[in-house]
This record gives structure tokens, sequence and C-alpha cells, in this order.
């Protein structure tokens, strides 16, 4: 029988990624859902730091459930903005993503093209309750912020998220396509191979 392996997110964006990119591990990814807590279920992230805020979602949720755990803490750092809003991204301001991509556009709307470069980051923790041990690794994302949103797929702050090779923004690509370029699928890759190696052997 396979292993449980809990995705401890409350993202409805992130969990199809996850799922997507370590989809041929042997395990039974399972959801917050899948355990009961309610689709508004959030997580406490008390850290200053992705690492620090990614080791805690997996500890709380591991220890909880008894269950090996992954958690996702991501965020944009903008260089213009001196790495704003890192941490806070999911928090920057009250309401939806998208009233959080106009005030990154507002913020940067008299900040000249070539020097509107950002990078996502995304720091995986895996958490194993029967052992205690916990892992981490980070995937980083360059590309820059456009003048207006683009897209409709992916989420946060997708929309003004622009890849220069790929000539369109994350909500302008497939999911396979985004994790194949995105910080989040970097991570991703990592962990895999780290869950392989060090936690279902
Ligand atoms: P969990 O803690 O439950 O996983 P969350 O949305 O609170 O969900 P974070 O605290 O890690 O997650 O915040 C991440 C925020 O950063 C997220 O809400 C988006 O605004 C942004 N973000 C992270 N990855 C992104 C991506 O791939 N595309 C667009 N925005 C992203």
């Amino acid at each position: 029988m396979s292993r449980k392996l809990l995705i401890a997110t409350g993202s409805k964006g992130k969990f199809p990624e996850i799922v997507k990119e370590l989809g041929a591990l042997p395990v039974e990814f399972l959801s917050l859902a899948d355990l009961g807590y309610p689709a508004d279920y959030e997580i406490e992230e008390p850290a200053m730091t992705f690492e620090g805020n990614a080791i805690i979602k997996a500890m709380t949720m591991g220890k909880k459930s008894g269950l090996l755990t992954l958690a996702d803490d991501s965020g944009l750092e903008v260089d213009a903005l001196g790495g704003r809003p890192g941490v806070f991204s999911a928090r920057y301001t009250p309401g939806e993503d998208a009233d959080r991509c106009v005030k990154i556009l507002q913020e940067l709307r008299n900040v000249p093209d070539g020097e509107r470069g950002a990078q996502f980051r995304c720091l995986v923790a895996i958490y194993d309750p029967e052992t205690e041990k916990v892992r981490t690794c980070e995937g980083i994302y360059r590309g820059r912020i456009i003048r207006e949103e683009h897209g409709t797929n992916g989420f946060g702050y997708d929309p003004i998220f622009y890849n220069d090779e790929l000539g369109k923004t994350n909500a302008e690509m497939s999911m396979e396509k985004k994790n194949s370029v995105s910080h989040r699928g970097a991570a991703l890759k990592k962990a895999k191979e780290i869950l392989i190696k060090e936690f279902l052997n």
C-alpha cells in the first residue's frame, strides 16, 4: 500500500501545481479538504522568512495529522520595492489576488521598463512525524512586472509577471509550462528527489 502524503496548503492555486509536479511519486496525495478542513482554512505563518513559514506549516499539519507532510511558502520579490511584498505576498493588501496585482502595478507606475525586474521564490518543507525529520528546498524564478494584467490562468500575481523568453505572463501559460519554468516547479523537482531518497525508502 502506498504511503499517504499530505499537501498542507489552503491555496487553490498551489495544490494542483504541486500534485501535477509530484504526480509520478508512489504516494497517495491528500489535501486539507480530504482531512475535513474547511476551504478557507489558514495555517498560521508567523515567521519572517519563507523557510521558517514553510517549516512551521509542514510541522503544524504533520503533527496534527500524523502524516508525511509537504508545505510551500512562497511569494513575489520586486527589485524596485526592495524585495516587497516577499513573505507578506498573500497579505499585501486586503481583498482578492486581483487587488494585490493592482497595488503592485500602482506602486511601480513610475518605474521605467528596464527597472521592473522581480522574482518568485518558493520554499518547500517536508516533515515526517514518525521520524521528526524536516527537509527544505528552494526555487527561484526571475521575470519582470508588466504594466497591465494579461491572462487568466494560474493565481496570485501570475497576470503581471512576464517571462521574456516565452513572451507571455504566467497567467498565459498552461500549468505544465508554468511548472517547467517556475519557482514552485524548481523547488518541487528537488523535493521529489529528497522524498524518494530520504522519506519513501
Ligand atoms: P498556504 O499558506 O495555505 O499554502 P497561501 O496563499 O497563504 O497558502 P503563502 O503564504 O505562501 O500561501 O503566500 C503565497 C502568495 O504569494 C500567494 O497568495 C500569491 O499571492 C503569491 N504567489 C506564490 N506563488 C505564486 C505563483 O506561482 N503565482 C502567482 N502568485 C504566487
